[in-house]
């Protein structure tokens, strides 16, 4: 049997989530924990474990994904101040839900450095 993971479960629709956008490649929820005013979640409904696993996968995919990042943010009145699109890969980042997803951060001034 598959690992459970939350983020299949939310794409399902078997765990409960604030749900902004879905399609048939890509959904899009609110943070459990924003680090942020708005802090969404874009994340592929196919499972991939992080970007480093992408790779090979249909590269159309993690297009789509920034594509729809824009469009939420956009949405969320994000694009007339600003924005950051990050992804965390592996125990360095701090990735804790090992399946892809890209935080769309906003709606403050968000702090730097990245590192
Ligand atoms: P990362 O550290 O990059 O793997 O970020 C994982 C994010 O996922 C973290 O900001 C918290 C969020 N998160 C974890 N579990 C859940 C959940 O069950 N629901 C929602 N909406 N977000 C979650």
């Amino acid at each position: 049997m598959a690992d459970f993971c939350i983020f299949c479960e939310i794409v399902a629709g078997r765990q409960p989530a604030r749900l902004v956008h879905q399609d048939e490649s890509v959904t899009v929820f609110w943070d459990i924990h924003p680090q942020a005013r708005i802090h969404l979640l874009v994340v592929p409904n196919q499972h991939i474990r992080s970007l480093a696993e992408a790779e090979e996968s249909d590269p159309l995919l993690l297009g789509r994904c920034l594509q729809v990042a824009a469009k939420v943010a956009r949405e969320h009145g994000l694009d007339r101040s600003g924005y950051r699109v990050v992804t965390n890969v592996g125990p360095d980042a701090g990735q804790s839900v090992f399946h892809l997803h890209f935080h769309v951060l906003g709606g403050n001034r968000l702090r730097l450095p990245l590192g």
